[in-house]
């Protein structure tokens, strides 16, 4: 009986702490463009809090990259540390996917039509997948610490809440020109915000820039 009470009691103080949160949270929307204009698809916009923490990862996290006519889809994913991603075959051929990255090296069986068991991504860095049959085939995944991230939408307007406070922004997209410094920027309650953001892209760059440390 004393042991429920007492997870009852955990269970309103975690309560209390997320309503806090969103009571102080402010909406942001990202705005971020093309130098021609053109929306910033699939760009991502992660944000570190500067001297606070931040809520803890679910343990439960997932998230899937397909394979469907020779591509991968989503092509850019962010997610966070801990996450484990799938890697469903929906083509009726066959592909490998692997990593070569620092982040999160492995190599999946040679499979088609089937799923496989997932892989947890346990540590922060950029991976790039590609297919070791089909070359042409190439997907990255953003891994990040902080649970604060967006990808950005051609189809609909991108934003987030951010609980009010400071933040090291950081930007990257696979077709970037040259990487983008990470900046600072302030979120207060006051007032929604919005964060404007210019990138310079190539159509088909050589070498893909590393996301920011
Ligand atoms: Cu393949």
């Amino acid at each position: 009986m004393k042991y429920r009470r007492e997870q009852l009691c955990a269970t309103l103080i975690l309560l209390g702490v997320q309503l806090v949160d969103v009571a102080l949270a402010s909406r942001v929307t990202l705005n971020v463009k093309t130098s021609d204009g053109k929306v910033g698809e699939d760009a991502v916009v992660v944000f570190n809090p500067i001297g606070t923490s931040y809520p803890s990862q679910r343990a439960s996290a997932s998230a899937i990259v397909d394979q469907i006519h020779k591509r991968f889809v989503p092509k850019v994913s962010v997610v966070r540390a801990g996450t484990t991603i799938n890697f469903p075959n929906s083509d009726q051929i066959r592909h490998q996917v692997y990593s070569f990255s620092p982040a999160k090296i492995f190599t999946l069986k040679l499979y088609a039509g089937s799923t496989q068991t997932g892989i947890v991504f346990d540590k922060p860095g950029l991976v790039v997948l590609g297919c070791n049959i089909h070359d042409s085939m190439v997907a990255y995944l953003v891994v990040v610490d902080s649970p604060y991230f967006a990808k950005i939408s051609a189809s609909e307007s991108t934003s987030l809440d951010l609980p009010a406070g400071r933040y090291r922004m950081r930007v990257w997209h696979p077709d970037l020109k040259t990487s983008v410094p990470p900046t600072e920027i302030v979120v207060d309650t006051s007032s929604n915000k919005e964060i404007s953001l210019k990138l310079d892209l190539l159509s088909a760059p050589e070498t893909v820039v590393e996301f920011p440390e």
